[in-house]
């Protein structure tokens, strides 16, 4: 997959990619990640990339202008080099925009957004990007949650980690798909590691009894018993 990201502060993706699991994905190749500075691409002599609200009002608007020529230049690149091929053909990439007017990110849309062989993030700031923005280019918009953050950058992180985890290839031997949280829309059930006894705590015997029928059982009372507790309308879902 390759992943396009359009934002004002650039570094702040420095740590996050080149850590861990995305950082290892990259290696592998099964993961591409180009960061574009939105400056960049402003004809403005001093950079600008926001402007006050037509109609007034508070804080300031991202201006069409540099978000355009970005894309544009992305996808110009694209098309020069043949596209991110796939069979030849060039795949369109699917320009998301991370705001909390946005769709929920949850478990299933990111499956979905991993089959996708090409995205491009964009990051708003201030108010908000210019509404033409979202009518000429934007596909989906995407949330993280209902509450008001001071950019798209961690929004952007978010999404890039929950769906680059589920390309396959990425997670390592360590790590699995198997079993986890919101699998079958249930919360995953309790785990425990060595020592079976830690301040007078005890390890769940059935864990410890080598029967994988009943531990398998153990498991998925458990999941549904902390779902119950903590989401009964994942259960309903
Ligand atoms: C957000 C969210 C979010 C809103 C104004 C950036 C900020 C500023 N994005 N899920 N929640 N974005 O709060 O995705 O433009």
């Amino acid at each position: 997959m390759r992943i396009d990201i359009l934002t004002i502060f650039p570094r702040m993706f420095e740590a996050v990619l080149n850590e861990s699991i995305l950082k290892r994905a990259q290696k592998k190749g099964l993961l591409k990640i180009y960061v574009h500075n939105i400056r960049d691409y402003s004809l403005d002599k001093h950079k600008k990339i926001d402007d006050r609200p037509f109609g007034g009002g508070p804080g300031m608007v991202m201006r069409t202008e540099p978000i355009f020529r970005a894309i544009e230049q992305i996808k110009s690149k694209l098309s020069a080099k043949g596209g991110f091929a796939h069979g030849g053909k060039t795949k369109k990439p699917k320009i998301i925009l991370l705001s909390p007017q946005g769709e929920g990110l949850n478990q299933t849309l990111a499956k979905k957004l991993s089959k996708n062989k090409h995205l491009i993030l964009l990051c708003g700031h201030y108010e908000g990007i210019d509404e033409r923005v979202k009518k000429r280019l934007v596909d989906s918009e995407i949330s993280i949650g209902d509450y008001v953050l001071t950019g798209g950058e961690l929004p952007a992180m978010v999404l890039i980690d929950a769906v680059a985890r589920l390309i396959p290839g990425v997670l390592g031997r360590k790590e699995s798909l198997t079993d986890e949280t919101f699998q079958d829309n249930l919360l995953e059930y309790p785990q425990y590691t060595r020592p079976a006894i830690f301040k007078g705590m005890k390890v769940p015997t059935v864990l410890l009894s080598g029967n994988h029928k009943k531990i398998k059982e153990w498991r998925r009372q458990q999941a549904i018993r902390l779902t119950k507790q903590r989401r009964p309308e994942l259960l309903e879902e």
